[in-house]
């Protein structure tokens, strides 16, 4: 490590939870006496928060940029909030109270938020900047990084030690291609651009894929009054125990008119298709000798520890794997590349690190369920957290959590958010929520955070 740290500048792309998160460690470095570099975040959106920012805009933004939201009205966390919780920084210290485990986004939302508000990390954000091209010299050992303000249209390039790729990687579409899906006489999206579901009530529904975008802008379309929701799955079906609303099918092979043809030959009419098929990991603004390529898996290759550019490990990809845990996760990320940076851990030889992730890869490789790939998930923050002073939390607790969750989503696919879970950080069980999920249609923060007899206006107030 060269020295001193004060002049060297990090560029941090994103401020989502992950980018979040590395300022946050950081921060958390500079409060301990550490010495720090210079941080640059930049960040497209006008906000903190990443995917948890709901727009209604599809396609393209104000500024022609593409829309990064994937989230949709009415999205209640998926996973228990017990699983995602921050360590240093508690659900119940957030919001003074206990609350129910399947929070709606804004209420995420507003607890990723509280954690950075807490501390000022927006000064160094740069909000509505676009990253447009990365560079490294291997002359001067430094990235370029050329941005572009989108509210005053001018690009600009700043010098970098270190880049830390934060841009998400559920924004991008995998849309495939079926026959007829142009003469269609309903409307065809990806999950991408679903926002309410309320356009869809009365209405029989395909969705094609069998993973949480499928299951949950279904279950929601079901929620808000659709007629019926067809599934279509490529490799197995999500098996759940469906009310009689619900059918899975096996892969669409084409779609005449409007009707879906099914590869067992059967067929169903509906009267729209949303293309739940999954996300590309994207890097517009990267060269090819620094791009990581790779599908929506929990170990990506070329990555050691599962952030660093093995060729060029000053280029740090945070939450790039698929994901069970999330918050947590990229914390521990975060918190270890933060100390990688600072001189306090050293990385190993090249072919050290290949042979590593190589590790790590051909274990993922065996992991052949959802238990599995929750213990997998597990031992690899494990494996972070253990060199860092990231706060210690009960990771495995948590897995237990996950697998709890399952089982229960195995048993009530429409019930299971009114479930409740100890926090492992403060040992409190949560409270029921005040409604049932299925009968839960106002997804405000305020309505949420009501107390019992108490309304979303009071709260309001
Ligand atoms: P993101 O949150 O995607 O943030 C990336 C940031 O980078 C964005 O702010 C974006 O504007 C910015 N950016 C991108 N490109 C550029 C660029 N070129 N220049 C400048 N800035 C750029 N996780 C859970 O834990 N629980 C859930 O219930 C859950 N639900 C989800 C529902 C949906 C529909 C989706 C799509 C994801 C969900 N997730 C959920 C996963 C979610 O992606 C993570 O919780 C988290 O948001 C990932 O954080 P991130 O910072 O890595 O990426
Ligand atoms: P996601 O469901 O959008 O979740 C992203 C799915 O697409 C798989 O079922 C895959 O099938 C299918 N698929 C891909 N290509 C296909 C093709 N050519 N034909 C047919 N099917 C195809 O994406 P993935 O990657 O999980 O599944 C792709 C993230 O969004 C998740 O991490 C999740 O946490 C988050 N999310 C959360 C929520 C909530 O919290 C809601 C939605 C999404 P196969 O054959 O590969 O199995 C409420």
């Amino acid at each position: 490590q060269e020295f001193p740290l004060s002049n060297k500048r990090i560029a941090i792309l994103g401020a989502g939870p992950s980018g979040l998160a590395q300022l946050r460690a950081f921060e958390a470095a500079a409060n301990a006496g550490a010495e720090i570099p210079e941080i640059v975040c930049y960040e497209k959106q006008n906000d903190v928060g990443g995917m948890w920012n709901y727009t209604w805009r599809t396609g393209v933004g104000a500024y022609g940029e593409p829309v990064h939201g994937s989230m949709y009205r009415y999205l209640w966390s998926n996973g228990p909030k017990e699983c995602l919780e921050f360590a240093d920084y508690s659900f119940e210290e957030h919001f003074g109270k206990p609350i129910a485990s399947y929070p709606p986004r804004a209420v995420l939302r507003d607890y990723i938020m509280g954690r950075v508000e807490k501390i000022d990390l927006r000064r160094s954000i740069r909000f509505h900047t676009e990253v447009q091209w990365v560079d490294y010299s291997e002359e001067t050992g430094k990235f370029s990084v050329t941005v572009r303000d989108l509210k005053a249209d001018e690009l600009s390039t700043e010098e970098f030690d270190y880049v830390i790729v934060a841009t998400g990687h559920f924004s991008t579409p995998n849309a495939p291609y079926f026959e007829g899906l142009e003469q269609f006489p309903g409307r065809v999206l990806h999950a991408h651009d679903f926002r309410d579901a309320c356009e869809f009530t009365d209405k029989d529904l395909l969705l094609v894929g069998s993973s949480y975008s499928a299951e949950d802008i279904g279950t929601q379309c079901h929620k808000y009054g659709a007629k019926s929701v067809s599934f279509s799955y490529r490799t197995s079906p999500m098996g759940y125990d469906w009310p009689p609303e619900f059918r899975e099918y096996p892969l669409l092979t084409r779609v005449e008119g409007s009707t879906a043809h099914f590869v067992d030959g059967s067929t169903r009419d509906v009267d729209a298709i949303i293309l739940c098929t999954g996300y590309q990991h994207y890097f517009p603004f990267l060269p090819d000798d620094l791009t990581l390529r790779t599908y929506n898996r929990l170990y990506p290759e070329d990555l050691y520890k599962g952030i660093f550019w093995i060729d060029n490990p000053k280029l740090i990809y945070l939450g790039m794997q698929d994901q069970y845990y999330t918050f947590n996760m990229f914390d521990a990320q975060a918190w270890y590349a933060r100390d990688v940076i600072l001189g306090k851990l050293a990385l190993p030889s090249r072919g050290e690190m290949v042979a590593d992730s190589r590790k790590w890869v051909e274990k993922e490789e065996k992991a052949d369920d959802a238990f599995s790939h929750i213990d997998f998930q597990a031992e690899y923050i494990r494996d972070l957290v253990g060199p860092t002073d990231y706060p210690e939390f009960d990771i495995e607790g948590m897995g237990v959590l996950f697998k709890e969750w399952i089982r229960d989503k195995q048993k009530d696919i429409l019930g299971y958010r009114n479930k409740s879970y100890r926090s492992t950080m403060t040992g409190t069980v949560a409270p029921p929520h005040h409604t049932p999920w299925m009968e839960a249609m106002d997804d405000s923060l305020e309505a949420f955070l009501a107390g019992d007899g108490e309304t979303a206006a009071e709260v309001r107030k």
